[in-house]
């Protein structure tokens, strides 16, 4: 399977293809991911590069029977932590006005859910946001309530603006132009979605947003339904990139809904990501717009698509231990 998707991949960057229909001729019949006989567990898949460290951590926990809740939590926060990830927590581009403001969100298998937007000087949002969901009746907290949030519940204020960041923030205050470089400098969130020995689906979705936002903008990230879904009878879904074009398509929440429909995680992602191409073609940011979907079904089963060339994801099992996939796409 690795080295079809490997051709394939091989296949639509040779021949440079530029359209959706071409490509989506190319690829038929070419499935990524896996399809399972029996269930799968435990199981983890995360966004990006960095999710092959944060399922390390996440398998740990797995690995050992705790619950996918636990896994999610801790597997994200190392992302958070990590100052080389300038798209999640301490290290994090910064807004327009210098300020790293971050978003993320957490899910449980009995649909429990807690949020966190427009977070400053924290670094552990996932926490945060876990917090909101086991210590009050509410789901979302933002800005200055989140943070006096957080500082109540014992966490420590840090100033998240490594010199690193800053200096990419000067350099980007020359021209102070707002058009982000697709899978560069908007697209490293971290999601993460895991599968419990007892069968029970979490997720976790953590960001720092998109380099050079207006300040007091919020992602889809936070959102329930957008950043993040699941539903413990079907699957989970998680989203990278463009916040404002997976808000408009409510996409995580539809991809799970086609998983319960009957479609796997590959089809399902795919066609969300197909919708929003539709929706967004003739829209001026079509040039720098990146989407990004992972799923996982009860089954173990996952998949992954993209708009754009560039999205990898990394997948941890026992039977193949954690390994990192490129995504399918539509344009190169
Ligand atoms: C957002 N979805 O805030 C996020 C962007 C992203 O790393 O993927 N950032 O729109």
């Amino acid at each position: 399977m690795k080295r079809r998707n490997f051709i394939a991949n091989a296949t639509l960057a040779t021949i440079g293809l530029t359209t959706l229909q071409s490509c989506k001729d190319k690829m038929e019949g070419v499935q990524q991911g896996n399809k399972n006989k029996e269930t799968v567990k435990p199981i983890v898949i995360s966004t990006w590069k960095h999710g092959l460290e944060a399922n390390k951590i996440a398998w740990e926990e797995l690995n050992v029977g705790k619950s996918s809740l636990d896994a999610v939590e801790k597997g994200v926060m190392t992302a958070e932590a990590d100052p080389k990830v300038m798209s999640v927590g301490y290290g994090g581009y910064p807004d327009r006005e210098g300020k790293v403001t971050l978003d993320a969100c957490i899910m449980n298998h009995e649909s429990r859910c807690g949020s966190v937007a427009f977070l400053q000087d924290i670094v552990h949002p996932i926490s945060v946001a876990r917090k909101v969901m086991e210590e009050t009746p509410h789901i979302m907290l933002v800005g200055k309530g989140a943070k006096q949030f957080a500082l109540e519940q014992g966490f420590k204020e840090q100033n998240l603006l490594t010199p690193e960041a800053e200096k990419a923030y000067k350099e980007w205050l020359k021209k102070s132009e707002y058009k982000p470089v697709i899978n560069i400098e908007n697209h490293d969130t971290i999601s993460m979605l895991a599968l419990d020995e007892k069968g029970n689906l979490s997720g976790a979705c953590t960001t720092s947003g998109a380099a050079w936002k207006l300040h007091g903008r919020v992602g889809d990230s936070p959102i329930i339904g957008a950043g993040l879904f699941l539903d413990n009878e079907v699957g989970g879904a998680a989203a990278t990139g463009l916040g404002e074009a997976v808000i408009r398509t409510s996409g995580s929440a539809m991809v799970v809904e086609l998983m319960r429909q009957g479609k796997s995680p590959y089809d399902a992602c795919k066609e969300i990501t197909e919708r929003i191409y539709k929706l967004h073609k003739n829209q001026p940011e079509f040039d720098y717009l990146q989407v990004g979907f992972i799923a996982l079904n009860k089954q173990g089963e996952y998949g992954a698509y993209c708009l754009r060339s560039g999205f990898n994801y990394a997948v941890c099992d026992k039977v193949n231990g954690n390994r990192l996939m490129d995504a399918k796409y539509s344009l190169k």
